[in-house]
């Protein structure tokens, strides 16, 4: 199921996507990038699948956009390419999304985590935007989703110093979710995953895109959402099943209709 540059694979019913350019850090050139989403978006079609693990390696979850491949880039050739649309398609994948970062997620590779809904990463791991050393800046969404995830003040000075910032800063910061031991921050999102996994699919949509609405509407436009899904969630199997399975007592079993 590999493609040239990621690893594909299931664990259970986890769609597993490894980030697989080594020799570069797992810098992210475009066709990278497009088969990451391409991906993404064959695992949320997958009725087999229920949660998405996006990784890298020991060394690097990714060093952010390819330099190379973006040198010698004008204003015209990226307006021609847009190579953002395809970022634009990782924020309609409904299911859930988890990062599990092991030593750096730089640039592009910082803004591919803050794309995902839950974060692992390794106590020694590094997050940063350094493009601001290139004399550029975050194109992929990094100063809108760092500043909605910490506030202005600290997300300012982070991109603009162009510093790296650890596991558990990031995490006080709520940038993060977790932190493990370097070795075990597969094991800790897997079983993650393996938990979400056990609960009903469409309630686990629904409330993705009413939390992601919270982010970005006003409230009241925010409480219309989730009083639709509220209610939309009435609509499923699984809503019987999983009352019913509360007033007998038992464990519910799930089938995302
Ligand atoms: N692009 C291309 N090649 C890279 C990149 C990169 N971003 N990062 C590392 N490499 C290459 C190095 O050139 C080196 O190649 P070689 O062995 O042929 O010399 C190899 O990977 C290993 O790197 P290092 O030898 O530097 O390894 P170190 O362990 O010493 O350092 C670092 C690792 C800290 C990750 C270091 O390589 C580094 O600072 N890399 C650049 C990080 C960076 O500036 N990232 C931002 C890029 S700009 C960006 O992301 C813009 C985002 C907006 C668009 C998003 C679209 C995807």
């Amino acid at each position: 199921m590999s493609k040239e540059h990621i690893n594909v694979y299931t664990e259970g019913s986890t769609g597993v996507i490894q980030l697989n350019r080594p020799k570069v850090a797992n810098a992210l050139n475009r066709k990278m990038v497009d088969e990451i989403v391409e991906q993404m978006e064959a695992f949320d079609r997958d009725e087999t699948i229920r949660v998405i693990f996006i990784k890298g390696n020991e060394k690097a979850f990714a060093a952010g956009a390819d330099i190379e491949e973006m040198m010698d880039d004008t204003p015209l050739s990226l307006e021609q390419l847009d190579p953002f649309a395809v970022w634009d398609r990782m924020m309609l994948i409904k299911k859930p999304i988890i990062a599990g970062v092991n030593g750096f997620a730089l640039g592009g590779g910082f803004e591919l985590v803050l794309h995902c809904d839950l974060i692992v990463a390794a106590e020694d791991a590094k997050f940063g935007f350094p493009e601001v050393n290139l004399g550029v800046m975050p194109g992929a969404g990094g100063t809108q989703l760092l500043t909605k995830a910490m506030g202005r003040a600290k997300a300012l000075e982070w991109i603009w110093l162009g510093q790296p910032m650890g596991a558990q800063e990031a995490l006080n910061y709520g940038v993060i979710n977790r932190i493990a031991a370097p070795e075990l921050v597969e094991e800790e999102a897997l079983r993650l995953a393996s938990q979400l996994s056990k609960q009903a699919p469409v309630s686990l949509r629904l409330i993705k895109e009413a939390v992601s609405e919270a982010v970005d509407t006003p409230l009241n436009e925010g409480l219309t959402l989730e009083r639709k899904n509220f209610y939309l969630a009435f609509a499923t199997q699984d809503q019987k099943e999983g009352m019913k399975a509360f007033t007998e007592k038992r464990r519910p079993s799930f089938k995302g209709v």
